[in-house]
């Protein structure tokens, strides 16, 4: 058996990739020096895999941007608008695509599968003429080759490249990228050619979009895509990969197909996919890859339980080779270097590096016996025997808590319709009550004071002292601009998830784990390591402060379970629905804090509620059961004249109104305003029963809607949610706003709520 893996983290140790190419947008760095700058990233990772013992490193798997638009570039499948710019420029019509330019909109973003990566969608319609251009991945694989490296170029498979794609802008709603299949073939065949030539043995296409549910059309697509090319007579040996979830319908196509190898996951879909392997009598002749180390999450291997499973896998085929299940990626890149995390639990976490020593050792196991390992296993088994004995792992307290929850927890002790009328009694507010969704903007002096604190120039004093100004400067300005419901404006919050992750016990903070989120924007997903109880509270101080300096109610703000979750490494080793248990009662403790301090308004906000959906239909309806309900555990104990907000950024969310629905909140305010009101009809066709705020200014841009336009937009959102229900707000948090457009965008907004208050009083 042999190991390899299918992508690693891009970024290298220091983020040297991210400096490098946002000095380049800036002008500091020359295209010459970010080009020397990602070879020697390239380099380092490939030489790292090849030291740790890996027998095939990947190429092709970096990107300056998105390995998605990478294939747009391969396959010539550039928008019309970025012609000029691409013919102009390789590089800068690459960023362009990525970015935009003044002159033109970038290509949409959006989540690649069920992770938190984001890929630039293809925009494709029927006039859409694909060229070959294979010279980055022949390139790349020059690259490893002069190493003396045996490599793999890893290429997006056809059927997920247009799978992923969306019909371009001017063409058809209807329109099926998947229709242009037989044009794009042949593009594939010439880049397969070419790598061939460049000496590729082997070329790996992946196809992830085979493990969603796919129509018979579809299944059929891929079985026309891999004859296809299988019966190239020109090409290196295919490895087909899926990864994310099980393969199901999709597997007797590929088993059929004409290519020489499979990969499959064998993280927690392992049992499906061996038992489908088992129905089509096997891979005979063919390499089976095995993504058996979980490419998604952060912890240690059971090697042991790994083995066993690789053993039963021996004779499936022709022969087994050992991966991840998916790219590296979507871990951060080496654990050894988190200092601040005990090293007794440290031992628990195998990022990108770690992983690949457990490829390499399972791939040795799997050879030559468990004899050949067995310094590996009896230190791996300590390491998981010390996770599985843990305190921290195993809180009586925090379990007995989990245990006794009831229905009646999780529900308000009025309906709707009751606590509504005491919450219009108990706040008093106008009709179309206006607010903000809970960030202002995140000045540079801000981030200055966190960077002081931490590196000791200023004590916490001092530190609390300008967050507190900070605090007065936006209620005042609040109060004067007229806004009804007030927020503090997280002034402290370094990040959403990370703040309350830092101040809840059984979570863990990395210092340099980062992973890539899009483009040269990284995330640091802190670790849900152990059971989840909250010591103190978390937010009551600075909602209390900012209530003691003004009349009108001031909302309180926090992250919601789910999110949460999704926004972490979440433990493996407890169903997500335990975690999102405990989670939910240590924010339950919060909002309850909230409430005794006074706070007659609090928001939990869930953006990534829509984001986790399972990929396969078949399992949404158990996630959305255990979602809701951690939500409604989080809030249901509250009076009922105490007002829950929630909010949620993203526009499509169709298939979740129901959910919303359940998550019981008095008040949702929502992404609306570039789809014109769009979801206020959609809850609306939905029978939504409760408040809604659907958002009349679009914070994603720095432009300044006026107030005409605004109200144009309420009385758009007024069509379909009676005014006794509407909200007036923003689309999302201001923090990534400047506050020149955000004080005339909030005025103008006030002004727009007076204007429609006017003619509806009128009417
Ligand atoms: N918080 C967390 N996860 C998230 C989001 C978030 N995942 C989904 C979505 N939002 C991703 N969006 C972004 C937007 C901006 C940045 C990262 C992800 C970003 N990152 C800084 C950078 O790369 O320079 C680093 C930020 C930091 O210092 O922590 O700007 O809101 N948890
Ligand atoms: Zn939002």
């Amino acid at each position: 058996a042999r190991a390899t893996v299918y992508g690693y983290p891009r970024q290298g140790p220091d983020r040297e990739l991210k400096k490098a190419i946002e000095g380049y947008w800036k002008g500091r760095v020359t295209a010459d020096a970010l080009k020397a700058t990602a070879a020697g990233l390239r380099t380092d990772n490939w030489r790292q895999l090849a030291e740790a013992g890996l027998h095939e490193v990947p190429t092709g798997d970096f990107s300056y941007y998105d390995h998605v638009l990478d294939t747009t570039v391969m396959v010539g499948a550039i928008p019309e608008r970025h012609r000029a710019a691409v013919e102009a420029d390789a590089l800068d019509g690459y960023f362009a695509m990525a970015r935009g330019t003044q002159e033109v909109a970038p290509l949409e973003m959006t989540k690649w599968f069920d992770t938190n990566y984001h890929y630039l969608v293809p925009e494709l319609g029927p006039d859409t003429v694909f060229t070959a251009d294979s010279a980055r991945q022949v390139a790349e694989l020059a690259e490893a080759r002069a190493l003396g490296l045996s490599a793999r170029p890893v290429l997006v498979g056809p059927v997920t490249y247009l799978l992923l794609a969306k019909p371009a802008p001017g063409v058809a709603a209807d329109f099926e990228p998947l229709s242009l299949l037989d044009r794009l073939l042949p593009v594939y065949a010439e880049v397969l050619a070419d790598l061939r030539a460049a000496g590729a043995e082997w070329v790996q296409l992946d196809e992830p979009a085979l493990v969603q549910d796919r129509t018979p059309g579809e299944l059929d697509a891929a079985a026309r895509a891999y004859q296809g090319l299988g019966a190239l007579t020109e090409r290196p040996k295919l490895l087909v990969a899926s990864y994310f979830d099980r393969l199901g319908d999709a597997l007797p196509v590929l088993a059929k197909a004409p290519v020489e190898g499979l990969a499959l996951d064998f993280t927690e879909s392992a049992a499906a996919n061996l038992d489908a392997l088992a129905a089509v009598g096997g891979l005979p002749g063919k390499r089976l890859v095995a993504g058996i180390v979980n490419g998604r999450n952060i912890w240690v291997n059971d090697l042991e339980k790994s083995l066993s499973t690789l053993g039963t896998l021996l004779g499936l085929a022709d022969r087994v080779d050992v991966s991840a299940s998916c790219s590296l990626l979507h871990v951060p890149l080496d654990a050894s270097t988190e200092h601040d995390i005990e090293p007794q639990i440290r031992r628990w976490l195998a990022f990108a590096r770690q992983k690949t020593d457990e490829i390499v050792t399972l791939a040795k196991g799997l050879s030559h016996g468990t004899d050949a390992i067995a310094a590996e296993l009896s230190a791996n088994r300590a390491d998981l025997a010390s996770r599985a004995d843990s305190p921290i792992t195993h809180d009586p307290a925090v379990r007995a808590r989990a245990a006794a929850v009831t229905d009646a927890d999780a529900r308000r002790s009025q309906p709707y319709a009751e606590r509504s009328a005491a919450q219009r009694a108990h706040l008093g507010l106008p009709l179309l009550p206006t607010t903000t969704i809970g960030s202002f903007p995140q000045t540079g002096e801000l981030r200055s004071a966190r960077a002081d604190l931490r590196t000791g120039r200023i004590g916490t004093p001092e530190y609390e002292e300008r967050i507190k100004a900070e605090i007065r400067e936006v209620i005042a300005f609040q109060e004067k601009t007229g806004l009804d419901v007030l927020v503090h404006g997280e002034a402290e919050r370094n990040d959403m998830v990370q703040y309350f992750a830092e101040q809840l016990t059984g979570y863990l903070a990395t210092r340099h784990g980062w992973v890539q989120s899009y483009g040269t924007r990284y995330v640091r997903p802190p670790v849900l390591a152990g059971d989840i109880s909250r010591p103190e509270p978390m937010t009551v101080r600075w909602t209390t402060y900012a209530q003691s300096l003004t009349d009108r109610p001031v909302k309180g703000m926090l992250t919601g379970p789910v999110t949460m979750l999704a926004w972490s490494f979440v433990r493996d080793d407890q169903p997500l629905a335990e975690t999102a248990r405990q989670v939910a009662l240590a924010l339950r403790d919060e909002v309850e804090d909230l409430e005794t301090a006074g706070t007659s308004v609090i928001q939990v906000d869930e953006p990534a509620l829509r984001e986790t959906l399972p990929l396969r239909a078949d399992e949404r309806e158990a996630y959305l059961a255990w979602a809701t309900e951690a939500f409604r555990l989080t809030t249901g104990g509250v009076r009922p004249d105490t007002q829950i907000h929630t909010h949620m950024c993203y526009a499509e969310f169709g298939d979740i109104v129901r959910a919303i629905d359940d998550l019981d909140a008095d008040v949702i305010s929502l992404e609306a305003a570039r789809s014109h009101m769009q979801v206020a009809r959609e809850l609306a066709a939905h029978g939504y029963p409760r408040e809604a705020g659907p958002g009349v200014y679009d914070i994603h841009s720095p432009r300044v809607p006026g107030s005409e336009e605004a109200a144009e937009l309420l009385r758009t959102g007024l069509e379909a949610i009676p005014a006794e229900r509407l909200w007036v707000n923003p689309d999302c948090g201001l923090k990534t706003r400047g506050w020149p457009e955000t004080r005339a965008s909030l005025e103008n907004l006030v002004a727009a709520a007076r204007t429609v208050r006017e003619e509806l009083s009128a009417s």
